[in-house]
């Protein structure tokens, strides 16, 4: 089985090639960090190939996946659109354009160009599958996730209306919506390398783990052909929905 992972350099895309790897599976893994991919390249050996480009570079993404084998290409059986990340926490007035640019870049037009390269080769085998890492920031708002939320919302969305075009085809599509998730480089990403912020996210909560994320994942890949899973949304139990803020005397 041909499983191509974007974003495999950190956190649940990392996790999930590690997993797919021993399961026997042969792992396309994509990143920016071309040493992080060289540090797995030598970690998981041949059946891992690694592809360095920014996904949010249409034409990066379209030449790295032409140096893939034809046989390879035309015979990935699951994508997993996982690469991805929040730049800031600010009110929406106080954000920066270009944190709000490089996460509309990677989280939706990256996924669309990416998914667009893969699912003609699926339809024509009629058999594949796309699952896409969402996020609960895409089901309901909570302050300063202004665009970030937004992008994921545009996944969701993007995922149920792949599964309504893909109608009487045998190529499968879920959306994964996790919560609150440690052990990650999200939050030093989101606070834009602010470690001691990021770290106090997580102090004192059992968040989900990256090991779950791909626990789950394999658990889909693994369901029989004839069952679809539309949406898997999941938080640590430490974490529930947003409560409805009302400010007094405003
Ligand atoms: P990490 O920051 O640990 O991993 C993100 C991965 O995405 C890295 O491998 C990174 O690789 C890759 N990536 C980011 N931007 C780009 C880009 N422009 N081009 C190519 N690759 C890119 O975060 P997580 O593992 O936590 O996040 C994975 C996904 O899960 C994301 O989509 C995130 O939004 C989502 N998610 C995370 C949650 C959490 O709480 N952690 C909860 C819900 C959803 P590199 O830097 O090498 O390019
Ligand atoms: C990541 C989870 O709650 O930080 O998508 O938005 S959250």
């Amino acid at each position: 089985m041909n499983i191509l992972i974007t974003g495999v350099t950190s956190g649940f895309g990392k996790q999930i090639a590690v997993d797919c790897i021993k399961n026997g599976f042969t792992v396309i893994g994509t990143g920016r960090r071309q040493n992080k991919l060289d540090e797995l390249k030598n970690e998981l050996g041949d059946n891992f190939i690694p592809l360095c480009f920014d996904i949010g570079d249409i034409s990066a993404t379209k030449m790295a996946l032409q140096t893939l084998p034809n046989d390879i290409l035309a015979n990935i059986d699951v994508l997993i659109n996982n690469a991805g990340l929040a730049l800031g926490l600010e009110s929406a007035d106080k954000a920066d354009i270009s944190d709000w640019q490089a996460m509309i870049n990677t989280n939706t037009l990256g996924l669309v160009n990416i998914t667009h390269e893969i699912l003609p080769f699926m339809v024509a085998k009629n058999d594949g599958y796309v699952i896409n890492i969402s996020s609960t920031a895409g089901n309901y708002p909570y302050f300063g996730a202004n665009v970030y939320g937004a992008t994921k919302a545009f996944v969701t969305q993007f995922s149920l209306n792949l599964r309504a075009d893909l109608i009487g085809k045998k190529v499968r599509v879920t959306n994964i919506e996790p919560g609150l998730c440690g052990g990650t480089e999200f939050s030093n990403v989101r606070f834009h390398g602010d470690d001691d912020r990021a770290g106090k996210v997580y102090e004192n909560v059992e968040f989900i783990r990256p090991e779950d994320i791909s626990n789950m994942v394999l658990w889909l890949i693994n369901q029989p052909k004839h069952i679809n899973i539309n949406r898997l949304e999941v938080m640590p139990t430490a974490q529930t929905f947003a409560g409805l803020t009302v400010v007094k005397d405003l």
